[in-house]
Parts: C-alpha cells; structure tokens; sequence
C-alpha cells in the first residue's frame, strides 16, 4: 500500500527567464526584475500553452547529454537527474535547496524547447479534497486527468501516450506517464496543513514539517508515476507540485528572512539505517521496493559530501550538480529566490 501511494517529491525553483541560458552562479547579475510565479490558476491561457507544448517537447526529444543510464529523450534525462541523486535529497537537508535547483534545470531545458515564460506552481489549498476536480487536470490547458486502466496512463491532455524509461525506482524502463488521483489525501494540502508546516522557527523544523505534511500528503494523492519515489518527476505535473513546496520554504524564510537565508542544516545524504522517513525499515529493506543504483549510476553519481569538506553535514558550500545540463550551483546559491542567481517571487 505505502509503496504505490507514496511518492516523495521535489520541489521546485527557478529564475530568470528570458536571460539567456543559464548563467554561471559566479557571474550572475542582480535580481532587480523577479519573475512573478503564478498559481496556475492565475496564468494565462497563452503561457499555459506555451508551458506545456515545451514540456512535450521535451519528453519527445531526443537525448542530448549522453551520461544518464536509461536515458532515450531529454526528459529522461532530467528524471535520471532525480533518480541518480534520490538517496542524497530526500529526507535529507538537501530535499529543499536540491529540488530548488532542479526546477532551475527545468527552467533551462524549457528555453531549449522555446519557452520564454514564466514558471507556475500549484496553489494547493485551493483544491485541497477535491485534487480530481482542479483545473489543472484539464485535456486542454492543464495536465490531463486521473490515469486510466491497470497502469493508470494518463489518457488526455498533452502527455497522453507518452513514454518515460528512467523507472520505476532504480529500473529504466519504458512505462506511460501516469498518475492515480486520491481525493481524501489531497485534503491536507490544505491551508492550515500548510500553515502548521511552516510554523516553526528552525530550518529542521520547517524542513521535516513540510516533506511529511503537505508534500507528502500531495504526493500519495496524484501517485505520479506509480508512486514511486525515486522517479516521480517522470510526471510534468510533479512540478507545479514541487513549486508549492519551494513556495512554501520562501513562505517560511519570508517570516524571517535575513536569518533564514542562512539558516540550513541536516545531512547531505540519507542515513541508512533510516532511508525515506516515510518508510520503515531503512535503505537495506526500503531498497526491496525500488531495487538499488546500478553500477552504470553509481559511476556517474556525484559525492554527496561535495563541497561540504568531506562530512556529512549539509553545508552552504554543499555543491549540487545536474552533470552538466547547467552549471554546478551551491545551496548558499539557491537560499534566496531573489539573491541573483535565481531571480523568482511567488504571487
Ligand atoms: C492513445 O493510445 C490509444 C491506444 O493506442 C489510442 O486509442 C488513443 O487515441 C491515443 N490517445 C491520444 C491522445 O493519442
Ligand atoms: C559539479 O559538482 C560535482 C559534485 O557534485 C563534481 O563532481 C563536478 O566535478 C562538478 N563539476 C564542475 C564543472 O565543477
Ligand atoms: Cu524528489
């Protein structure tokens, strides 16, 4: 039951858009013009057209890096991103910053696909109980419906009959995109979820109040991707996701923000005998679900203690990479939507 319904997530970040490709953290300017991320709800009908051509664009391109294990289009290759770095960033003081950063390489890979526009996030609290009835999941300016049939394709709307390779878990192989709604979970996505999930004064607090409140709970009620945690981004819709939980660490830092901007802490990889904290048993007995990183992705897997002097604690300097879709960016890069390198407010 666990293992189909949840799925953990990302979350979400980006920058400016318009400026040319991504722009090395060192040389990058002020952020005097934020980009203003709407709630879907809130975002024209063009930019929501535009949003998702570029998004199926992507899952129909071919491959361009050439490292990632499994990986056939260029949207495999952002999942392996996920799939590679899964035990590093999540239930971890990296799932916010990381899942920041990998909304950035979205945001990049968008702009090969010719999308200029801003990113959109989804106003969770508006739908909260009743996810199967938001405007989100309309065929024509939302992500499709509920999956259908045993393997719950998604069946309308833009992604309809596409195919995914990263998955399930530590597997590469083909599957649709899929999704299975479940109403009753989607109730604690609500707003005074949300507000208990932001309500504490430390980064830890915050940061284990919203990956197993609000974060969590919206997972397990869209199961993208047959729930699975470690690939769940195979889903466009992962993302409007992850964007309400990026927009609720801003939230947070926002009640604090000169200390806040500073304030990280946590591992930078998943203690073994604990693994996914919505899971028992650790990574030994957790890996029966997802099986384990293959030697291919273990080649290729950056040193979760990178940056942070070789130590297990997360650190502003920890480097987090995408293996060179964009430049490496540090945590202290991402702390702030609008330090300079990401150049974003919510709306
Ligand atoms: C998806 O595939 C099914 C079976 O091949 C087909 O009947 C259906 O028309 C396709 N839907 C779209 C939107 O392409
Ligand atoms: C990016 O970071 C990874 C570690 O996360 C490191 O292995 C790699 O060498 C870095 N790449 C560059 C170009 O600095
Ligand atoms: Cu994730």
């Amino acid at each position: 039951m666990l293992h189909s319904l949840l799925s953990l997530a990302v979350l979400a970040t980006t920058t400016a858009v318009g400026a040319a490709l991504p722009t090395s953290p060192a040389d990058t300017p002020k952020c005097t013009t934020p980009q203003k991320r709407n709630s879907w709800h809130d975002t024209s009908d063009a930019d929501k057209k535009a949003y998702l051509a570029a998004n199926r664009c992507l899952l129909t391109s071919p491959q361009k890096q050439n490292i990632f294990p499994g990986a056939k289009t260029r949207w495999d290759e952002f999942v392996a991103l996920h799939q590679l770095h899964a035990l590093q960033i999540h239930t971890t003081g990296q799932f916010l910053p990381y899942h920041r950063y990998y909304i950035k390489v979205l945001e990049f890979l968008l702009l090969e696909c010719g999308y200029h526009g801003p990113l959109a996030y989804w106003d969770e609290p508006r739908d909260a109980g009743k996810f199967s009835k938001s405007l989100l999941l309309d065929t024509n300016l939302g992500f499709g419906g509920s999956g259908k049939g045993t393997q719950n394709c998604v069946t309308d709307g833009p992604f309809a009959n596409l195919t995914v390779n990263i998955g399930p878990g530590f597997k590469s192989q083909p599957r649709c995109v899929n999704r299975k709604i479940t109403d009753a979970f989607s109730s604690q996505t609500g707003a005074t979820y949300v507000a208990s999930a932001i309500k504490g004064s430390t980064y830890k607090e915050a940061l284990d109040a919203i990956y197993s409140g609000p974060h969590l709970l919206g997972h397990m009620a869209l199961s993208m991707m047959n729930g699975d945690s470690i690939t769940s981004s195979g889903d466009p819709l992962f993302f409007m996701h992850h964007g309400f939980v990026d927009k609720m660490w801003r939230d947070w830092q926002l009640k604090d923000l000169t200390k806040r901007l500073k304030d990280i802490s946590g591992l930078n990889a998943q203690d073994p005998a604990v693994g996914f904290s919505e899971f028992s048993g650790g990574i030994e007995v957790e890996s029966a679900m997802w099986g384990k990183p293959t030697p291919e992705m273990l080649a290729v897997t950056p040193d979760p203690t990178s940056g942070d002097g070789g130590k297990k604690e997360l650190t502003l300097g920890h480097v987090m990479s995408s293996l060179g879709i964009i430049p490496n960016a540090t945590v202290a890069d991402v702390m702030d939507t609008k330090g300079g390198y990401l150049c974003y407010e919510y709306v």
